[in-house]
């Protein structure tokens, strides 16, 4: 047991350093938008600036999964979208309605 605690010592020892500088990462590695959700493209309607997308959890509203209609802030978002398109968005209520902010293609 003695040589046990004294490896995990020296252990200890070695992951300090490392962990003090991987600590310091997180800070500069959080992604620029933290509020981002998966989805899948439903429809796309660029007339009135309306896609509807089934969405995982959308944690910055407080919103379960589902699927459900949203306005874009700029209709040339809908440009890159077809309906089946795997999306990650950033969607903000502005004046009573869900508006998606930022819309890209997953990866
Ligand atoms: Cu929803």
């Amino acid at each position: 047991m003695k040589i046990a605690s004294t490896f995990l010592a020296i252990c200890l020892l070695a992951a300090l350093p490392s962990s003090i500088g991987f600590a310091q990462q997180p800070a500069a590695a959080i992604p620029a938008s933290p509020d981002l959700t998966n989805g899948e493209i439903r429809k796309v309607d660029k007339d009135s600036k309306k896609i509807t997308i089934k969405h995982g959890e959308i944690k910055n509203l407080d919103m379960p999964a589902m699927t459900m209609v949203f306005q874009v802030k700029d209709a040339a978002m809908l440009d890159k979208i077809q309906v089946g398109d795997k999306v990650t968005f950033k969607v903000e209520k502005q004046l009573g309605a869900f508006v998606v902010t930022e819309l890209q293609l997953a990866k």
